[in-house]
């Protein structure tokens, strides 16, 4: 110490930049997207089934660290579109790749490679400056040589394109395996700036669409073929009850389960109303934990023939 001696205004070590941006995640229907999406938020922002095509809009979670905040855009899974609907949500899809910072391309670790996931692979090469992670999507369903095989394929299908993966990494929502991991390694593509939404917000989509969606979940359920797909859900109305005491408020909620065909009605009914009435019981709770507060919901039936397909119903209900 002498005349010399220079204070350090902090000691602190030097901090990286905070970041704020856009990742989406892409991949086949059924690929797992949303429930990563749900699982690095920590809570539910978007519904996930074990049917294809279940995510029909684009959904935004938001992951807040000290270091950055991540916006999840969790899109429909892209396919061979067969209907005026699927032509939409590939819109959907592709509209986004442009708008992110760095795009997550899902591929379940118990599926091999196959032609839906070279054909996303492929237009991913197209998008030149976007940085491009691979995420093996389910890895506790696979042993450690299946996970290794699937590794070197993705690997490989980086290569025969002609780009090389940001990274490769292998996740497991559901057994929560290296989902942190995911996150450090996405933070770092994206942009130096300043949080983009408050603190706390977990997502932007809006109740009414929430709860529509917390009702589709529980509507596919159990069914099969493709009844799922013809399933629509609409929120017509949202009042609280009146002359309720203030302590004790309830929410009542009007809620539409669109179908295609009359001959559907009575499989979403189901006996003597048995099965709609457990899809009230079960997404009721689910709305009630959403908002925080008692809800009445009436679910009605209602059949819009051919929706998928007529451009005119589509805009009614949303696409
Ligand atoms: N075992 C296991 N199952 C998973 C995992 N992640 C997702 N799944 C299951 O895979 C199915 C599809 O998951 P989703 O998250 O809905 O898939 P998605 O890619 O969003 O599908 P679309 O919205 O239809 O494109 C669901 O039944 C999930 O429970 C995982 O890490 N492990
Ligand atoms: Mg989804």
């Amino acid at each position: 110490m002498g005349a010399m001696s220079v204070r350090t205004p902090s000691s602190k070590p030097s901090e990286a930049p905070h970041r704020a941006g856009f990742a989406c995640f892409v991949g086949r229907p059924n690929a797992g997207k949303s429930t990563l999406t749900n699982a690095l938020v920590g809570q539910k922002v978007a519904i996930t089934a074990n049917q294809p095509q279940t995510t029909r809009h684009t959904v935004r979670g938001i992951v807040h660290r000290p270091d950055a905040q991540l916006i999840l855009v969790d899109t429909p899974g892209l396919h061979k579109p067969r209907t005026l609907l699927g032509q939409r949500l590939n819109d959907i899809v592709r509209t986004t790749w442009a708008e992110v910072d760095v795009i997550g391309f899902c591929l379940p670790a118990n599926e091999k490679l196959g032609p839906g996931d070279r054909f996303i692979a492929k237009e991913l090469a197209s998008i030149k400056k976007t940085p491009k992670i691979a995420i093996v999507t389910k890895t506790d369903l696979v042993d450690s040589k299946t996970l290794a095989e699937q590794l070197i394929a993705i690997d490989q299908l980086g290569k025969e394109l002609g780009f090389e993966w940001a990274e490769i990494v292998p996740v497991s929502a559901v057994a929560d395996q290296q989902v942190d991991l995911l996150a450090d390694l996405l933070v770092p593509l994206l942009p130096e700036g300043p949080a983009l939404y408050p603190e706390g917000d977990l997502t932007d989509e809006p109740e009414q669409v929430m709860i529509a969606e917390l009702i589709r979940e529980a509507a596919l359920e159990g069914v099969r073929d493709e009844l799922p797909h013809s399933i629509a859900v609409v929120v017509e109305e949202m009042l609280p009850r009146e002359d309720r005491p203030a302590d004790k408020p309830l929410l009542d909620i009007h809620a539409f389960v669109y179908i295609e065909r009359p001959s559907q009605k009575g499989i979403i009914i189901g006996p003597k109303g048995a099965r709609l009435k457990q899809v009230g019981i079960k997404s009721r709770k689910q709305i009630e934990a959403l908002l925080g507060t008692p809800v009445f919901l009436d679910l009605h039936v209602k059949v819009a023939k051919d929706w998928q397909r007529d451009p005119r119903q589509l805009r009614k209900l949303g696409f």
